[in-house]
């Protein structure tokens, strides 16, 4: 009924701002471009979208496309090693399809969720 309370969200679905940018792509580097992307965990899917230009750039709005999807199932995550940012906080997130993603935000709390839900996201979709 419309009155029951909803159970509370999968964690395998996430939202918010993050730094990120691609360093290869297809197996090929490529050249660094850091963006603030509004980021969606959704599934075993990551998506990012433009960050916040105008307010009205949200997943359903008018300007909601997503900039690139990644998809989880078969990559890895770590924290990167010094030589890949002198940023804090960086995640390095490999994909199966030969992508590498870096990932960062400056505050350690969301970073350190991000990081968690990644690798559980990870885990759970490794033998689909
Ligand atoms: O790994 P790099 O090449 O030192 O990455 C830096 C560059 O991409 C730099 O832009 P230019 O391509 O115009 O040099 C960026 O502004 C920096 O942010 C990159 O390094 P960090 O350490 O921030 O990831």
């Amino acid at each position: 009924s419309p009155s029951s309370p909803k159970p509370p969200a999968s964690p395998s679905e996430k939202c918010g701002v993050l730094n990120v940018t691609k360093i290869t792509e297809n197996g090929k580097k490529v050249r660094k471009n850091w963006t603030s992307s509004w980021t969606v965990l959704q599934g075993s899917t990551l998506l990012f979208a433009k960050g916040q230009g105008g307010g009205t750039s949200w997943f359903g709005g008018s300007q909601s496309k997503p900039e690139f999807t990644v998809d989880l199932r078969g990559g890895s995550v770590e924290w990167a090693s010094k030589d890949k940012s002198s940023k804090k906080n960086v995640i390095e997130l490999k994909t199966r399809q030969g992508t590498e993603l870096l990932i960062q935000s400056e505050n350690d709390g969301v970073i350190n969720e991000w990081y968690r839900a990644v690798q559980e996201t990870i885990s759970t979709h490794a033998w689909e």
